[in-house]
């Protein structure tokens, strides 16, 4: 239903009807997750993570260290599009620079 169609509706109807029939939905969201490896270097990590993911250096060293600690670790959670485009960006650099650096997303 457009918003148009919406603005025509009674408020007393517009009460009855169901969040799906007006589609207030919100978009999917994605979890973007760096992988540990044993041969990235922490500090190219770091400067990715202020890059692509637009943290502060203590925000980026905390996620690097705690993806170095647990394996994996979340950079950000995206819609979908920008999410794609964030793991691109990781594997795109990575790839350039020779690391074997690995970037996923999982819904949320
Ligand atoms: N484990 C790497 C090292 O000891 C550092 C590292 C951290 C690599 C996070 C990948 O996503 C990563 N040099």
């Amino acid at each position: 239903m457009t918003k148009k169609q919406i603005s025509n509706i009674d408020k007393d109807d517009l009460d009855l009807l169901t969040k799906e029939e007006v589609n207030l939905k919100k978009p999917h969201l994605y979890k973007v997750i760096l992988l540990n490896d044993d041969y990235t270097p922490m500090e190219y990590v770091v400067k990715l993570l202020i890059k692509v993911f637009n943290k502060s250096e203590p925000a980026a060293v905390q996620i690097m260290l705690s993806v170095h600690q647990q394996g994996s670790g979340i950079c950000g959670v995206y819609t979908l599009e920008i999410a794609e485009t964030k793991v691109k960006e990781v594997t795109e650099m990575a790839k350039t620079d020779e690391h074997p650096l690995k970037c996923i997303m999982e819904k949320e």
